[in-house]
């Protein structure tokens, strides 16, 4: 690119496009949105420095978001190029260990088929067969829109009516999803929490008050009893994990709970192939063994008063008999859930025979305290998982393993501090409109989304795609999305098509030209999380909390913007020159640089100074209160991570955030909630159970116990259950446009490169006249999808396996084999049902669906 052909920034967010330049541009976005050819490198990176290749590079501090490991990692950087990526040796929670889908990113960062320039569509119609005609227009002309709507909005008092929906994010998100929502005046800020793991945070909640991922002692355990988690593969702490199971292995047993094996499976001690929905069913007939055995962790759970163990088979307990420690209610749980769940009962349902039951259960508790129930999205992102959840979980407590040595650990103390307050700057507009009910109708009486204990207290992410289509309770005139895909990623996709279809005014903010973005009015050019963005992330991992920064650090070939800090800016901006100047107030009166009391005068500046806000506390000596001494802002910019002080074990019993203080195995915490929701709508609380399509009534519904999966379609039509699963090199639903996904897709146990295969046990296979390579479709009552075949001894038989992450219609010229058009595989979405584990409002993935196959 000549000199003159190069974009200039111009001020305050407008950008300057050459003649020629621009031209070449909008021919790039033309084959990127319009034609359906293919989409390649058309515009040519920043000219070349004469010393690439002669100038010494140096490693640069950065922040994985590939998956919620959140790894603190280093990347080489050569003339402002990103070359190779690794792990950050200052970090304690991952170190230098590094994940196979950590150097994807490089191939995300430069991908060519990424948006370049914002765009605005100039076909009217809405549609998956609509092409969209998207032109390029300027930051400036794309900021102008955006804030004539809201203003728009506004002054009809309609401001509930705009929505902000969040995909992965970071902890700047406080600026775009929380207090700009809320200024504009709406109460519409919805993330995608429940199409995630919403149902693995509640039953640590409900049973020791922490609403979290948890984190594992794997080098101090004896003892690791997984239920459909993956952690060499995927779940969290990938790295940390890969680098340490050799001495977890050494050290301790592993099993696992897995209809696939997976890659933990296949180095586990034992392997647990159970029909899938039947944890919660293996968890309590473990707990009836330790019970009955007598090898519950006494110095946690307490003991009989004489030493006299009246668990035995069939037999009610005298609660009165019992002196219990740090827990609350073993007995009652006996009575009510597990006096008759003998391992014979469970062999029945579950396909799992009795004599490993017990053997593991034994070998488990034997282990105790230092044995891990760890519990992953498998058996719990579920229509009744919340239940499987609080099963899965509470055998933590009945061993003692929870908060100790060799156990199951929860988030050590951080010092961020999130950003300043803005409740001076919500005018009347704003207080009204905030007060509308949300658009994902949470906390009704079929959705009591229980988060944190309160009725309507969490997301139900996927619901919405039904609140918009139904404009219940209200029609949505305009949404802004980030880094999100919903009508790829959630479970019936194809609902959210015909939701977004029907807003009005819809932004997407992203860094490629996904499913989401087709139905979009305005697409905005984002920043890669990884090399271009400021911002700051928090998780846990080998008994320490880190918090890693993400900051630019190569060379910005165009002009993108920062999703959560740069745009609100820049539209705060815009809206006070339309009168509305309270968001621009708040940007400028409360974020002024920490260190020189400046206040920011542009975007970029605004980015910074955020980011030091929120972490100050870690970085500036005068403030020091814990953790890493890190000597001012540029040296934390330097590191690019601060570490915690170590777990302190032991420091919640007692003193868990539940009702009674202690580990619930009667979860008085979930009874009151559960009270609470059912008065709110007028009713009894087995009404709502029945409502939300749980088994339980009475006290059951308050303890861990076993339910029938709720699964759809019938057995006679649909023979084979369906089981999905995140693939090694998912970078969540992000990386089905980089060329090693393709290439390396045999990293996944069992799997082919370059197909997107379902795994059929060969058994199966050759009652349904199935054979390797053969193409396919894979049906369910709500869809229907093409793929290839493989057949494979590691998957359950009477179940069908496969990955999550292809069938992209639209993502870029190798994630689609016509964009826009056609798929490159079958997107497993499109076959799950929309269906919820109401108590938590997880999405459910997890047994849900049978299928049948066509051979094509
Ligand atoms: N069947 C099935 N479905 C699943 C899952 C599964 O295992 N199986 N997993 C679920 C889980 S756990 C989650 S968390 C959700 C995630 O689902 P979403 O939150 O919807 O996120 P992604 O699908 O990863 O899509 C993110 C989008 O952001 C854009 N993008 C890509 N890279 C960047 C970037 O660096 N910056 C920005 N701003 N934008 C970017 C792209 O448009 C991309 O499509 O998916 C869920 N869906
Ligand atoms: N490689 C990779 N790792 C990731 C991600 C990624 O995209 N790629 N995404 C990250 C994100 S956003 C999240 S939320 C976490 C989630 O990570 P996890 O909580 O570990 O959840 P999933 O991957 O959804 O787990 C699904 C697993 O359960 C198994 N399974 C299916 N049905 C059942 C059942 O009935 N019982 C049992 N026991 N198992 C069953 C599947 O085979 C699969 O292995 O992973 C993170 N880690
Ligand atoms: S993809 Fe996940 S495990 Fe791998 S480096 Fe990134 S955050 Fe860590
Ligand atoms: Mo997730």
């Amino acid at each position: 690119m000549k000199k003159d052909e190069s974009m200039t920034s111009a001020g305050s967010g407008g950008i300057e496009i050459s003649r020629r330049a621009f031209v070449k541009s909008s021919l790039a976005a033309g084959a990127v949105l319009g034609s359906g050819l293919s989409l390649s490198a058309f515009t040519p990176l920043k000219k070349a420095s004469a010393q690439t290749g002669t100038q010494t590079g140096q490693w640069l501090p950065a922040a994985c978001q590939g998956c919620t490991s959140w790894c603190a990692k280093q990347v080489y950087v050569i003339d402002g190029r990103a070359v190779k990526v690794r792990g950050n040796p200052h970090s304690k929670v991952n170190g230098g260990a590094s994940c196979p889908r950590a150097h994807m990113a490089l191939q995300q960062l430069y991908d060519p088929d990424r948006i370049k320039v914002p765009m605005k569509r100039t076909n009217p119609e809405k549609g998956r067969d609509q092409d969209p005609k998207f032109v390029p227009v300027s930051w400036d002309e794309a900021l102008d829109m955006m804030a004539d709507r809201i203003m728009e909005l506004r002054k009809k008092g309609e401001s509930h009516k705009y929505m902000l929906m969040r995909g992965r994010y970071t902890y700047m998100r406080d600026i775009l999803y929380g207090s700009m929502t809320k200024l504009i005046g709406s109460p519409n800020n919805i993330s995608h929490s429940a199409i995630c793991a919403e149902g693995e945070k509640f039953g640590p909640y409900y049973t020791e008050g922490f609403w979290g991922y948890r984190q594992y002692d794997v080098e101090n355990t004896r003892y690791i009893l997984l239920w459909g988690a993956d952690p060499l593969a995927a779940n969290r702490q990938v790295s940390y994990y890969s680098k340490a199971w050799g001495t977890t292995l050494d050290q301790a047993k592993v099993a696992i709970v897995e209809p696939r094996l997976s890659a933990t499976a296949a180095k586990a001690d034992e392997w647990i192939p159970a029909k899938p929905g039947y944890d919660g069913a293996l968890a309590v007939a473990m707990a009836h063994v330790i019970l009955t055995e007598g090898l519950w962790y006494k110095d946690f759970v307490g003991d009989f008063k004489d030493g006299e163990n009246r668990f035995i088979e069939g037999r009610e307990v005298d609660e009165d008999l019992f002196a219990e420690k740090h827990s609350h209610g073993v007995v009652r749980w006996w009575n009510l859930a597990l006096k008759d769940k003998t391992p014979q009962w469970a062999e029945k349902i579950s396909g799992v025979e009795a004599a490993q039951i017990r053997r593991v259960a034994v070998e488990f508790a034997e282990a105790a305290p230092r044995a891990i129930s760890w519990l992953g999205g498998g058996p719990v992102m579920q229509v009744r998982g919340g239940y499987a959840s609080m099963a899965c979980h509470a055998l933590n407590g009945l061993v003692g393993a929870c908060d100790n040595l060799g156990g199951t650990m929860v988030s050590n103390k951080e010092y961020t501090s999130g950003f300043p307050g803005y409740d001076q700057y919500l005018d009347d507009i704003a207080k009204k409109g905030t007060q509308h009910e949300k658009i994902d109708q949470r906390g009704r009486l079929e959705f009591p989304c229980l988060k944190k204990g309160k009725s309507g207290g969490g997301v139900i992410t996927n619901r919405a795609a039904d609140g918009i289509a139904d404009e219940d309770p209200y029609e949505i005139k305009m949404a802004i999305a980030y880094m999100n895909n919903f009508n790829f990623s959630a479970p019936h996709g194809q609902r959210w098509d015909k939701a977004l279809s029907k807003i009005p005014f819809l932004v997407h903010i992203t860094t490629n030209a996904s499913e989401f973005s087709w139905f979009a009015d305005l697409v905005l050019p984002d920043t890669h999380h990884m090399f271009e963005k400021w911002g700051y992330l928090k998780s846990t991992g080998n008994g320490y909390r880190h918090v890693p920064l993400l900051q630019p650090i190569i060379d910005m070939p165009f002009d993108f913007k920062i999703d959560e800090t740069e745009i609100p800016f820049l539209l705060g901006k815009k809206l006070a020159e339309r009168g509305f100047d309270n968001l621009h107030r708040y940007h400028v009166e409360q974020f002024a640089d920490p260190e020189t009391g400046k206040s920011p005068e542009d975007e970029k500046q605004f980015s910074e100074y955020a980011t030091k806000i929120a972490t100050r506390d870690l970085w500036d000596p005068k403030r020091y209160k814990g953790g890493d001494k890190i000597n001012g802002w540029e040296e934390f910019k330097k590191i690019g991570v601060w570490n915690s002080d170590p777990y302190p074990y032991r420091a919640r019993w007692g003193k868990m955030k539940t009702e009674t203080g202690k580990f619930e195995f009667y979860s008085q915490t979930l009874k009151t909630a559960l009270e609470n929701h059912a008065k709110k709508h007028d009713t009894n609380m087995d009404h709502v159970l029945e409502v939300c399509k749980y088994e339980a009534r009475g006290e059951l519904a308050f303890v861990p116990h076993h339910e029938e999966p709720y699964v759809h379609g019938d057995p006679e039509e649909y023979p084979l259950l369906f089981v999905d699963h995140k693939a090694r090199l998912n970078r969540e639903g992000r990386s089905a446009n980089c060329s090693w996904y393709y290439e390396l897709k045999d990293l996944d146990p069992g799997d082919v490169n370059y197909q997107d295969a379902a795994k059929f046990n060969p058994r199966d296979a050759a009652a349904l006249g199935i054979e390797k390579g053969d193409k396919i479709k894979i049906i369910s009552p709500v869809g229907e999808i093409e793929c290839t075949t493989t057949l494979w001894e590691g998957v359950r038989p009477g179940c069908v396996a496969k990955c999550y992450g292809q069938g992209h219609w639209a993502y870029g010229s190798r994630a689609a084999e016509v964009f826009g058009k056609k798929p490159r595989g079958g997107n497993n979405n499109y076959i799950l049902p929309a269906d919820y584990d109401r108590l938590s409002g997880a999405s459910a993935y997890y047994s849900t669906t049978r299928v049948k196959i066509v051979k094509l």
